[in-house]
């Protein structure tokens, strides 16, 4: 590897910088090419910072051009250039200010870190280290200051301009076709909450009062001709910010709250103060152009972002460490609100399928670390889902354990107590720990352990006696860095079934503590005995998934399928249902028959009529486990060909038994017209896609007219989709025409493209490969735009199992090669794309040769190497 290796950042290393940083004004002179930014802090030294100590500043790939003291230029002797710093030689004793001028070129900034273009108008993303590539600056998150920006443009150009904070000042440049605005942001922050955007954009608007009174304006920047498409979010803005006064007590806190919708951007969004920015696609929507899901995804990420300015903002990080403080608990905050506005066990069920095809697998691979970690090297690289899933359930589980109201009283002692402040996980805890007296500290082993912990259960039942014997123990498989690990208290949601379905009472219970239905696991292992259980019942554990742990019990096939259509708790009949799938799955991916299928196979179709249940919920019954959960749940000597073969077996079983069953429920089953996003209609169209999923690989006739049929008549993307996904992956004849109509019809629409491009990627015909690699020469694709490389590259590799494992080696070959591509323009795009190589320890022998020498491939190539790709590679090779 040519790169320079990257000095580990250690969380036990931290210490508070020697100065202070009170005030900044930066002053924007915006150019493609040349644009000056001048940045006049106010400066003093921290108590006990001796006198002429170095003050040291952060930069990346800055053009310097001047610095002053106290309106004093600077001689070249009273400073150091470094590559990555500004050193005042000897700053003086007392407040003073400093001013610097730098040089950038947004134009030519690729990495969409710092301040770039996207569609010709300037935005920034500093978020972790990305104002370091604006100006010098202490860039990290325990550097509280109050910001005044001036930004100044070409009028025509950019006729907006949009800063932190609230408008004070705006006006002609006089002489000039230049025009300016100030923004002041009186909440003290640090530098990666700093935004500006500068542009020609349309906008929407809306007035929204506080529960106090106070008068916000709502703004929402597109590009022109994107305004119709913007009222979504501005609607789920509004809902957020009123579900944030009633269930946390928190109000917005400026007289503007502005999001901008860019199509250049790294991630989903970014929380600056009062400006949020946003990758269009979490913004943009409308029937014929956004998915059910899409919907779902601005609703989601719009309420993130806008919580943000609590858990976040308001009060931010101490170090990067800290990264699941407002992680974890933002990604808390805005499942609860979906659960809030849509339904809560269809929410739970989702919200647990992302943890565990996402962070399941990251905690059980090489790139394992702790919600907080304790080093990095590159700490774009902890963003996570160990960081913000695993983190929102660690939050979660407070909750379990502390119950609603003490819940509740922890949150309001940590705002109340930390607000203005930089925070670690050791005050959230101990906001907690104060406002209920409970004893947290067993607890946070979940914020410095990693790895799933497996949960075994064997229980057994004495009639005799009536008593229920549960024997319970916990391991935690060894994690880098960790080889062992102290037991995690585990809050077990439970209940007894009885024979008819319902819970079953108990007189006491021994060997653990039990609150309410809520069973705390403590100890590596424990026997709990319930008293006075009247018949033998069937534990039903874990219901809403109270813990982010694996369970192996010695509940049978029999107690499962009973389970999964009588459990009270739908969260635990869809774990039966998947518990049962993945189990003969996995028997069939070994080449042997697995009991009970016409059993599971009546099971499902029962639930799928089941008109007393929510439809939302009966399609994700529908679903069988993806080929990553089976991989998942293998561990070791994984083949994704047989389990690849052994799901669509399994699928194509249920939907031969199925089909007349689930022709005339198809035929049943009517969204609401005309369309409405809302939680029910997106419901009703989810479930019949599922069940058109099964009439197009059934491979009968009627199913392939039916999936036509879909096609041509869909109104809105959920459906059209949807079809074109059978008529793709099930090779139906018209499926060509099928995919040229989709591309003329969304040819001016990339982020229905983007679609089109996944719809591609995840076919698993053999030749799927190349057809990839053509399609980044399709003048829709572009490998600057990350969404378009997410859609294609990003689906391929990470979406489409069989062929990234082709047994030839070639999917891992084509990962290393764009990986180096992608890397030399924009490394986080980059090492993301590589995480797709997570797994790779657990494939079976010749696919693990294969994707380790495509790994080694990559840490030996010529081209220098960024810290955020060497770090992913380093890591998975260890
Ligand atoms: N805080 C941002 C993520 C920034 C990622 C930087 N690499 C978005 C969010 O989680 O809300
Ligand atoms: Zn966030």
């Amino acid at each position: 590897m040519r790169s320079e290796t990257a000095v580990p950042v250690k969380l036990s290393e931290y210490t508070p910088t020697p100065y202070a940083i009170k005030t900044v004004d930066l002053d924007f002179n915006l150019a493609p090419d040349n644009t000056i930014v001048v940045a006049r802090s106010a400066i003093e030294p921290r108590e006990g910072t001796s006198a002429g100590t170095p003050l040291v500043l952060n930069g990346d790939e800055l053009t310097f051009v001047s610095a002053s003291v106290n309106g004093e230029a600077l001689g070249e002797e009273a400073y150091a250039i470094g590559e990555t710093t500004f050193t005042l030689k000897t700053p003086p004793a007392e407040p003073f200010t400093l001013e610097i001028t730098t040089k950038l070129s947004p134009q030519a900034n690729t990495k969409l870190m710092g301040l770039y273009r996207s569609s010709g108008n300037y935005c920034t993303q500093c978020e972790a280290e990305g104002f370091r590539r604006i100006t010098y600056f202490y860039d990290r998150p325990d550097v509280l200051a109050v910001y005044t920006t001036r930004i100044e443009a070409n009028k025509l150009d950019c006729p907006v301009l949009l800063g932190n904070g609230n408008p004070v000042e705006s006006g002609d440049v006089e002489g000039t076709d230049n025009h300016y605005a100030v923004w002041h942001d009186p909440h003290p922050k640090p530098a990666y909450l700093f935004a500006l955007v500068a542009g020609n954009l349309g906008s929407i608007s809306e007035k929204y009062t506080t529960a106090s009174g106070k008068p916000v304006d709502l703004n929402i920047y597109v590009e022109h001709g994107n305004e119709d498409r913007a009222d979504w979010a501005m609607d789920s803005l509004i809902r957020s910010m009123r579900w944030d006064e009633k269930v946390f007590g928190r109000e917005y806190d400026l007289d503007v709250f502005n999001i901008v919708a860019v199509s250049d951007f790294n991630m989903g969004a970014m929380e600056n103060k009062g400006l949020n920015i946003f990758n269009d696609k979490y913004i943009l929507a409308d029937p014929d152009t956004a998915t059910d899901a899409d919907y779902e995804g601005i609703e989601t990420v719009v309420a993130h972002e806008y919580f943000h300015n609590w858990t976040g903002n308001r009060i931010t990080c101490r170090d990067w460490f800290q990264l699941c403080l407002k992680e974890g608990l933002t990604v808390f905050r805005d499942h609860e609100f979906s659960s809030d506005e849509r339904s809560r066990p269809v929410k739970r069920i989702a919200d647990v399928r992302v943890l565990k095809s996402h962070q399941f697998p990251e905690d059980a691979g090489p790139l394992a670390h702790p919600v907080r970690p304790d080093v990095y090297k590159e700490i774009s690289n902890f963003y996570t889902a160990t960081v913000y899933e695993k983190g929102s359930e660690l939050v979660s589980m407070i909750k379990t354990i502390l119950g609603e109201d003490g819940f509740r009283k922890g949150m309001d002692l940590y705002f109340d107590r930390h607000d203005g402040d930089a925070a670690t996980i050791e005050d959230f805890i101990k906001s907690f720990e104060d406002a209920t007296g409970e004893d947290l500290s067993q607890f946070a082993l979940w914020y410095s352990q990693s790895g799933t912990p497996e949960l075994t259960v064997a229980t057994h039942y004495d009639d005799a006696a009536q008593t229920f014997t549960m024997e319970v123990s916990q391991k935690t498989r060894p994690t880098p860095n960790q080889d062992s690990k102290k037991p995690f208290v585990i809050p077990v949601r439970f209940g007894l079934v009885g024979s008819d379905g319902s819970d079953l009472a108990y007189a006491k219970v021994e060997g653990a503590e039990v609150r309410g239905n809520v069973l705390l696991i403590k100890e590596d292992a424990q026997t709990i005995v319930f008293h006075g259980v009247s018949e033998k019942p069937v534990a039903s554990l874990l219901r809403e998934f109270s813990a982010p742990v694996t369970l192996k019990s010695d509940v049978t096939l029999d107690e499962q399928l009973f389970l999964m259509g009588s459990d009270s708790d739908p969260f635990n009949r869809w774990q039966a249902a998947q518990t049962v799938a993945t189990h003969m799955l996995i028997q069939m991916s070994e080449g042997s028959e697995p009991e009970g299928t016409s059993r599971f196979i009546a099971a499902i179709g029962k639930i799928a009529e089941d008109d007393a249940l929510d439809m939302a919920f009966r399609a994700l019954c529908l679903q069988l486990p993806t080929e990553g959960d089976i991989a998942r749940e293998l561990g070791s000597n994984v083949d994704p060909e047989a389990i690849y073969k052994a799901r669509r077996t399994l699928r194509q079983k249920i939907a031969e038994t199925l089909f007349d069953r689930f022709q005339s429920l198809y035929a049943r089953v009517e969204p609401a017209k005309p369309f409405s996003p809302d939680a029910a209609s997106a419901g009703a169209r989810a479930l019949r896609n599922s069940l058109l999923g099964y009439l197009a690989a059934s491979g009968k006739a009627d199913g392939a007219q039916i999936a036509r049929d879909h096609f041509e008549s869909a109104d809105n993307m959920s459906d059209r989709i949807a079809a074109l996904n059978c008529l793709v992956h099930e090779r139906i004849d018209g499926y060509q025409q099928a995919l040229v109509a989709f591309c003329d019809r969304h040819q001016k629409t990339p982020l229905a493209i983007d679609k089109w491009f996944v719809v591609q990627a995840t076919d698993t015909s053999s030749d799927t490969l190349e057809r990839v690699k053509e399609l980044t020469n399709h003048p829709a694709f572009s490998w600057s735009n990350p969404n378009r490389v997410r859609s294609l590259v990003g689906a391929f590799v990470a979406g489409n199992q069989r062929c990234f494992n082709a047994a030839d080696g070639s999917g891992y070959n084509y990962l290393s090669e764009i990986t180096l591509k992608i890397d030399r323009a924009n490394p986080q795009l980059a090492a993301r794309m590589l995480n797709a190589f997570r797994s790779w320890r657990a494939l079976e022998p010749t696919r693990r040769a294969l994707a380790e020498e495509a790994l080694r491939k990559i840490s030996a190539a010529e081209q220098p190497l960024s810290p955020d790709v060497s770090d992913i590679t380093e890591r998975c090779l260890q």
